[in-house]
């Protein structure tokens, strides 16, 4: 069977299902961002094309360096189900496309306010503003089209949209994003800004794995431990981000650090100390490898993704 697939720039894929599976974590990280990148540059309308602006824009904001963490869970999830890598690719495009959508409306000036991201200008500082929101809108127009034309039945495609519309709408990563602008001064209490951070970016996390894992036809016991899995990673995630922000200085983060404490916001970091924040965040580690028992597939590459989220330094 031929697993080249023709995505919306009308390049055919190359074919990167036949590759033999990296052995160590580290080389299978670099062949998922190697399939994740060239997917991605396929995907995303050519610069060239009318209007050009905006889809330099788009390219602009997408493969810049981020560190690619949904597409990585999408495909250790899917490993562990033993689904296919050509569907893997484009649902993990699809997700990072969502997630810069987030981060490009995230950094506007009536948002976060912020120029700097992975290390470069924003969109609105680059281009201007009324582009950085067109980029947004388009990319997650752009997410949707991708999902359209993964290489899975149409229901398995419908699945795929539905879990992440769910995942970004106001119950889901906008309705966090609100939360969090109206909790600026605000006195919150750890289980409210628990369930901010799910909404804003445990939401997301949650359906790079479910997606990866709704691209094989696998039971309900794995989704249900993959949720586990996903619930606990994402929320490490956020801890840990907050404890960067507090941290780390802006020329390693790519973005401005200490945003937190300056804005005023509740963290888990100035509501638990550092301390409290680090154990916390190993906690839910160990929580997310002890979800990881008896799946079918290959799960060294999701118990390496606790340890990269964990312990990361950006
Ligand atoms: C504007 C609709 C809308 C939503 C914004 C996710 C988000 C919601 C805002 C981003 C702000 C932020 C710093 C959130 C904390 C966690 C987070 C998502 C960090 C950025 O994600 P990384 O670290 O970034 O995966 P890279 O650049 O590596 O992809």
């Amino acid at each position: 069977m031929n697993n080249s697939h023709r995505m919306a720039s009308g390049t055919p894929l190359p074919n990167i299902d036949q590759t033999p599976a990296p052995q160590t974590f580290e080389a299978w990280k670099q062949a998922v961002l190697h399939g994740t990148e060239l997917t991605l540059q396929h995907t995303l309308p050519a610069s060239n094309e009318t209007p050009a602006r905006l889809h330099e824009a788009m390219r602009y904001a997408v493969l810049g360096p981020g560190k690619r963490v949904r597409p990585l869970l999408c495909h250790a999830a899917g490993e562990a189900v033993a689904a296919r890598c050509p569907a893997l690719n484009v649902v993990a495009a699809a997700l990072e496309m969502m997630h810069v959508y987030s981060l490009v409306h995230d950094d506007l000036p009536a948002m976060d306010d912020d120029d700097l991201r992975r290390g470069r200008a924003t969109v609105h500082v680059q281009y201007d503003e009324a582009t950085a929101i067109l980029v947004g809108d388009a990319l997650q127009a752009q997410a949707f089209i991708t999902l359209s034309q993964a290489p899975v039945s149409a229901a398995c495609q419908v699945l795929l949209i539905r879990e992440l519309a769910i995942a970004v709408s106001s119950t889901g990563m906008v309705g966090g994003q609100m939360i969090d602008l109206s909790s600026i001064d605000a006195e919150l209490d750890i289980a409210q800004l628990e369930h901010m951070h799910r909404m804003k970016t445990g939401a997301l996390i949650h359906a790079s794995v479910r997606m990866g894992a709704l691209c094989a036809e696998t039971t309900q016991e794995n989704l249900d431990r993959l949720d586990r899995y996903a619930n606990a990673i994402g929320l490490a995630f956020q801890i840990v981000d907050d404890i960067l922000d507090a941290t780390a200085d802006t020329a390693t983060l790519g973005k401005t650090a200490g945003k937190d404490a300056k804005n005023h916001k509740p963290t888990y970091v100035s509501m638990l100390g550092l301390k409290r924040s680090r154990q916390l965040a190993q906690q839910l580690g160990e929580q997310a490898q002890q979800a990881l028992t008896t799946l079918p597939g290959r799960t060294d590459p999701l118990h390496g993704l606790v340890d990269l989220v964990i312990n990361r330094l950006h």
